[in-house]
């Protein structure tokens, strides 16, 4: 699950260029043949994991790299005839704590890719920046991985011993609640964490949920509203479908409710419960 409430805007890719310069890399993502630095500035500034690129004129190559003189100063020579180093501008925003960026929604879609990214929502002094995982590929991209779950007991899934695993630290007052809680942001979306519910606001209010077996979905609060913790009614859409499930769970959910006298919190749509984030692995 992601959060986000991203708006995009195309921007032009701007380069820093350092002539006589290479950034000595022994593992450039590639390296193509073409004729002039601004040829190797073009392709790189198409390839979202190209945040530089060496040029060198006198066997026209143009290696693209995934790393930059700001992240590795000491790779950086100079005195190379005939060669240029381009650098992305912005290619190194939160790549360091000291150039955290305020949440993913902040990131270009055009420039960079999915992956790990230091954020500071509240400002300020950066020594409480943390990393997170931005999604960048679904419909703009910009989204905070705040959750990824496995499950208790799979097989069979309506097992009344399956469960979502571990969970966030929504409030519940429900005393079957039992699956472990997590804290800790994941990092990838095969590592089972959460952050801290409180904190889920602070990355926007629309919701993508992803599956690996139905139609994803973007929600975004109405009445109901999920980081804010309110019942009610929200505006979904598909976000991608899943073709090998075709299940009455394809239509968009409508309505959000909470968890304090249930398993979990639930998104439904007219007669349909899309999701169910239950938390109860072991039920009488
Ligand atoms: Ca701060």
């Amino acid at each position: 699950m992601s959060i986000t409430n991203a708006t995009h805007e195309q921007r032009q890719t701007l380069f820093t260029i350092k002539e006589n310069c290479l950034l000595l890399d022994r593992n450039p993502l590639s390296v193509k043949a073409v004729d002039s630095s601004v040829s190797c500035a073009l392709r790189c500034a198409r390839e979202k994991r190209c945040k530089s690129a060496n040029f060198v004129s006198g066997d026209k190559s143009c290696s693209f790299l995934d790393k930059t003189q700001t992240s590795h100063t000491h790779l950086v020579q100079c005195g190379h005839v005939g060669a240029v180093y381009l650098k992305k501008v912005n290619s190194d925003v939160g790549s360091i704590p000291q150039l955290a960026i305020p949440s993913c929604k902040s990131l270009n879609e055009s420039f960079h890719p999915s992956g790990v990214y230091w954020v500071d929502p509240d400002g300020g002094s950066h020594d409480n920046a943390f990393k997170v995982y931005c999604e960048m590929d679904t419909d703009g991209g910009g989204w905070t991985l705040v959750w990824s779950y496995n499950f208790t007991r799979y097989q069979p899934f309506n097992s009344t011993q399956n469960a979502v695993t571990p969970r966030p630290n929504w409030p519940t007052n429900y005393a079957r609640v039992d699956v472990p809680i997590s804290t800790i942001p994941p990092l990838h979306e095969g590592d089972y964490n959460a952050f801290s519910f409180s904190l889920w606001k602070k990355f926007g209010q629309e919701i993508l949920f992803k599956s690996n077996i139905m139609t994803w979905f973007i929600c975004s609060p109405d009445v109901g509203n999920f980081v804010e913790w309110k019942d009610g009614r929200i505006s979904c859409k598909a976000a991608k479908r899943i073709s090998k499930v075709q299940c009455v769970n394809d239509s968009p959910p409508n309505e959000f409710k909470r968890a304090e006298h249930t398993c979990g919190p639930r998104i439904k749509g007219y007669g349909v419960l899309n999701f169910y984030f239950d938390g109860c692995k072991t039920k009488p």
